[in-house]
């Protein structure tokens, strides 16, 4: 039988978490077989990772997956609108029909609340705790993703090793890649960076160290990020296509690229700045040097969540824990052209550490296989 799964995400400034809530369902649905119904409210950010979205259409079939338009709280449902499976991204609160819905099933779905991502190691604690509902006979599981075995471990398509391997099998792959995107030769030349990041990044004085530094540097920046310091440093408008030489640096902006072409900026860079979760993820799988912007959180939660990060990737890896911590302004006063410097002196132990971590990380299993085994003991099957 096939199982019916029912994944609602909610979009946060701008297109927070349907990143990762796209590909857990795509890859649920294509390896594992389960009917996927995403319910999302904002098509417009879904449409820039997948742009064959129909940002009017209410209901859609995208990848095999069942896409709803999630308009609100104040749908009608019945016990036969509901799924096996009910995954919440981050708490979101379900429209309460549906909820209702779910305590009239027999058997009732498996209710999980899927949490981000921490290298915390309270997370071992709280993955699988139950939540009583507190009227209703529904009971609510926590599943949190995770860097070890007593959690839920991190999103992997099957394919994807390979899929990297064979794309840097030729380094012309990579090249046309990034040329088809509008880089020149002298742009291929250059230590090449990617740069993904929230609105808070020290972006200006880092390009200021670059386009001073010895060797040349290209920054390859999608559209709509760190829209201001690129316009700072081009002098004019952000838009797809633009790009300024000054110093030792060249800034050019591409456009937002489909999700499934990030994985190959990251894997043609030498250097990646990502943020948030899923790129970060993806950072991870690329297996190039990376520094993580996080998503700041009130009463600076995010740095306990960097450091915690920082602890268990970059514990012998000096220059890459003061870069990343000034990335993320838990130091002021950065020294970035040392900073800088210093990263690159130290990239030959970054790329062999992030080789060796993937591996490590790899090996305690891919998330939805994870999180299916956990249904199937919840099922009883
Ligand atoms: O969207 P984000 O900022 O996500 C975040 C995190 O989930 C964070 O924890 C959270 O709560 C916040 O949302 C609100 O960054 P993230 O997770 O890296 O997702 C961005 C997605 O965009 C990722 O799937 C990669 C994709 N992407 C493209 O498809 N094309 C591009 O050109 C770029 C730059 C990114």
């Amino acid at each position: 039988m096939t199982l019916r799964l029912d994944l609602f995400c909610r979009v946060i400034d701008n297109y927070g978490d349907i990143g990762i809530c796209w590909r857990l369902a795509r890859q649920l649905h294509a390896e594992h077989g389960i009917a996927v119904r995403l319910w999302v409210d904002d098509l417009a950010s879904f449409s820039r990772l997948q742009p064959d979205v129909d940002t009017g259409a209410e209901h859609q079939l995208v990848q095999g997956v069942a896409v709803r338009h999630w308009r609100g709280q104040d749908g009608a449902f019945t016990p036969a609108d509901v799924a096996d499976i009910v995954i919440e991204f981050f708490a979101v609160d379900l429209p309460p029909a549906y909820v209702a819905a779910m305590a009239q099933c027999t058997p009732r779905p498996v209710w999980l609340n899927f949490e981000g991502l921490t290298a915390e190691e309270w997370v071992e604690g709280c993955h699988r705790l139950t939540s009583p509902h507190p009227q209703l006979p529904l009971l609510k599981h926590f599943f949190f993703p995770g860097y070890t075995d007593k959690t839920g471990g991190l999103l992997r398509e099957a394919a994807l090793d390979e899929q990297r391997r064979a794309f840097l099998a030729d380094p012309a792959t990579a090249d046309n890649f990034l040329r088809a995107l509008g880089a020149t030769g002298a742009e291929l030349a250059a230590t090449r960076v990617s740069l993904f990041c929230y609105p808070f990044a020290p972006v200006a004085p880092l390009f200021d160290a670059w386009r001073d530094s010895d060797d040349a540097v290209t920054c390859f920046v999608p559209e709509g990020v760190a829209t201001e310091a690129v316009q700072g440093f081009l002098g004019g408008p952000a838009r797809a296509g633009a790009v300024a030489t000054r110093g030792r640096l060249t800034v050019r902006v591409l456009p937002f690229v489909p999700q499934t072409d990030y994985d190959k900026l990251l894997w043609a860079c030498d250097v990646n700045l990502v943020r948030g979760e899923d790129s970060w993820v993806r950072a991870q799988w690329a297996g190039k040097p990376f520094v993580w912007h996080i998503y700041a959180q009130d009463d600076h939660l995010h740095h306990k969540k960097l450091r915690a990060f920082l602890q268990r990737y970059a514990n012998g890896l000096p220059a890459l824990s003061a870069f990343t911590l000034a990335w993320n302004g838990v130091q002021q006063h950065a020294d970035w052209p040392a900073l800088w410097h210093a990263l690159r002196a130290e990239a030959p132990q970054i790329a062999a550490h992030a080789i060796t971590w993937q591996d490590q990380v790899a090996a305690h299993g891919d998330l939805t296989g994870k999180l299916l085994a956990f249904v199937h003991t919840l099922r009883g099957a």
